[in-house]
């Protein structure tokens, strides 16, 4: 296919990259307790490996000369031209213990910029969209952040540090949110929960320590829906704090940020 590739072909076939790996999930949900490796707070599972393999086969009959960076496997260059960014199971934890809060996630990056996402929650019959010059869409449907102005008005959700014990700085934040904020919740599954915010469901999103492939797509989502997505730190290459929200509360949620876990004011 020519270097010169619109970013609407580039969506449908992530579409199709994060329905085949997300597909393959759901029709194997019966296998969704095989581990392939445990740690405290986390596990990859044999269909986590196998999800992947699925999206990068639709990924590359389309673009052969690609860069693909996968949770499970691959490399980093800042410099690629076109990377794919894939999270074949986001919420493994979720799936595996068969609540419905997970997704397969894949976003595309050219020359740094990530210009089209798709984040598909097969359990959920659901697949967010979005590319850099497109609204976003869910299931087709036009979508939009919330009108929520306040925090005290606020659902923000949030995720946990899987190196609880050596750092409770991430508890400190959830606990602080959740005394600002209507309600927080833990749902599981970043990328859900960025689909969430770009619908309107909750109004901000926050974590201390999350990689790119749990943010990428779902991150344009919610920036193409009317709201605000922000590194307020890099920890590593692929590795961030990060915030996003509707765009009202997007000020009063990263005060509490800075003050609890330091990063960039
Ligand atoms: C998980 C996230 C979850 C977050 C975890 C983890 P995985 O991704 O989406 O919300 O709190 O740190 O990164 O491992 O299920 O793909």
């Amino acid at each position: 296919m020519s270097s010169i590739v619109s970013n609407s072909d580039l969506l449908q076939c992530a579409v199709s990259a994060a329905r085949a790996a997300g597909n393959h999930a759901l029709e194997n949900s019966s296998r969704r307790r095989e581990v392939s490796e445990k740690s405290q707070h986390d596990v990859k599972l044999a269909l986590d490996r196998e999800c992947q393999q699925k999206a990068e086969q639709v990924i590359q009959s389309a673009f052969r000369e690609h860069k693909i960076l996968g949770e499970e496997w691959g490399f980093y260059h800042e410099g690629d031209e076109h990377l794919w960014i894939i999270d074949p199971i986001d919420g493994t934890v979720n799936f595996m213990h068969g609540l419905p809060f997970w997704c397969s996630s894949i976003a595309v990056r050219h020359r740094g910029e990530i210009v089209a996402g798709a984040v598909y929650l097969p359990a959920m019959k659901e697949c967010y969209t979005a590319t850099a010059d497109s609204p976003a869409f869910c299931n087709d449907e036009p979508i939009h952040v919330s009108d929520v102005e306040q925090l005290e008005d606020a659902l923000v959700l949030g995720g946990l540090s899987k190196h609880l014990g050596k750092d409770n700085s991430t508890l400190d934040t959830f606990i602080a949110m959740s005394q600002r904020a209507q309600k927080s919740r833990l749902m599981g599954a970043a990328a859900v929960d960025l689909c969430n915010v770009a619908c309107g469901r909750a109004d901000g999103y926050f974590e201390s320590m999350i990689h790119l492939w749990d943010i990428a797509a779902g991150g344009l989502i919610v920036q193409r829906a009317g709201g605000k997505a922000e590194v307020l730190e890099q920890i590593g290459d692929v590795s961030f704090r990060y915030l996003c929200s509707n765009g009202r509360v997007h000020g009063e949620m990263k005060e509490i940020l800075v003050s609890t876990l330091g990063g960039e004011g």
